[in-house]
């Protein structure tokens, strides 16, 4: 097999994040991280998916600023723009013109099961909009239009990954082989980081209590407050246990940015305290961030790079977009452009 044919053969990834806030310690340990180690094997794109933040209402200059510091934050954790396509949705208008003819193939029934949506329209009782429930079609459309094979993404998204490849599935039965059907890359450990201060809840950068998060961008000093605020038990003992939620997630995090079993983080706090715990997982958190927010204090006096990534990868990301765009046009017997 000569380069080219193995270059060929090299699967497809593709992943995004909200720019609704600042990335959390949730998004890096749950997807970001992971993104890193994957670069060399696959042909990657990392989105930043602000079509699908539109869902709640955003401050436009807020937005603005959130989405390219989203995409400074995938450089500065360590995704090499030259290697992944790192890029914005909405300067790909394929995602939008796909997710109208997949929402053709989408049942009421299938989105009205989606606990995100029942979860967020709780919370947004004023702002239940159609968007909000659409929200997988347009997902189903970003993952499809790439042809991808593997989408890493925290435990939360099974569900809306499930419905992609069921929309997949679907519309290859009806017109032939048109889409290549996603599977899911979920870590084993910290695919679900709960909020600290409710650690029964996912921890979400869209939190209105800042404590409950910590941002990939905190200071040392807040990061260790905010760990040190961190709801546990009174049990007093550390195990990893369901019964004791608290202690679970300061393990995953612990072990999860250490790359440690979580047997042996156990044996390694058996004989300690919740306040050594919780200053080991502080003082590992800051460790792990610090090179990130150097790198991110870098690209921010780096304008010009930035806009250049901004520019090539947009266009790398909409060749390949229109390729799958045109033929389900094509398949669905939309006309020619002659
Ligand atoms: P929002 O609060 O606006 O809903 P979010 O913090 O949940 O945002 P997303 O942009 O929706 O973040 O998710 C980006 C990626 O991070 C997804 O792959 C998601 O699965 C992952 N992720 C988000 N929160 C967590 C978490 N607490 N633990 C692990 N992975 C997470
Ligand atoms: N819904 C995802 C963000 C997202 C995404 C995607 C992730 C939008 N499109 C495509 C993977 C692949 C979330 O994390 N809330």
């Amino acid at each position: 097999m000569d380069i080219v044919q193995k270059e060929q053969k090299k699967q497809v990834i593709f992943s995004g994040m909200q720019p609704t806030g600042f990335l959390t310690l949730g998004n890096y340990i749950g997807a970001l991280k992971n993104w890193i180690g994957l670069q060399d094997q696959y042909h990657c794109l990392y989105c930043i998916v602000d079509l699908h933040s539109l869902t709640v209402r955003q401050d436009p200059a807020n937005l603005r600023k959130r989405s390219r510091e989203v995409l400074m934050q995938y450089i500065a954790a360590g995704l090499d723009p030259e290697k992944n396509i790192i890029f914005y949705q909405s300067h790909v208008p394929a995602h939008s013109e796909l997710s109208w003819i997949l929402s053709c193939f989408t049942y009421m029934g299938e989105l009205n099961r989606m606990t995100q949506f029942k979860e967020k329209a709780q919370k947004n009782e004023s702002n239940v909009n159609a968007g909000l429930f659409t929200y997988p079609v347009l997902m189903a459309a970003d993952i499809l239009l790439y042809q991808t094979d593997l989408v890493p993404v925290g435990e939360d998204q099974k569900q809306h990954l499930e419905i992609a490849r069921d929309i997949a599935t679907r519309f290859n039965n009806i017109y032939g082989d048109v889409f290549t059907i996603p599977e899911g890359y979920i870590p084993k450990v910290g695919a679900r980081i709960m909020s600290l201060q409710d650690p029964t809840k996912k921890m979400s950068k869209s939190d209105e209590n800042e404590n409950g998060y910590i941002r990939i961008l905190d200071e040392p000093n807040r990061i260790m407050n905010k760990i040190k605020r961190a709801v546990t038990d009174s049990k007093g003992q550390i195990c990893y246990s369901d019964e004791q939620p608290g202690i679970k997630n300061l393990l995953d995090i612990y072990c999860s940015l250490r790359e440690e079993s979580v047997e042996s983080a156990v044996d390694h706090f058996q004989s300690k305290g919740y306040g050594d715990l919780k200053k080991e997982v502080g003082e590992t958190i800051v460790e792990a961030l610090r090179p990130i927010q150097e790198k991110f204090q870098e690209l921010e006096k780096n304008k010009d790079y930035i806009d250049q990534i901004i520019k090539d990868n947009g266009d790398k990301a909409n060749a390949l977009a229109q390729r799958t765009l045109r033929k389900v046009q094509k398949k669905v017997g939309f006309p020619p452009r002659v």
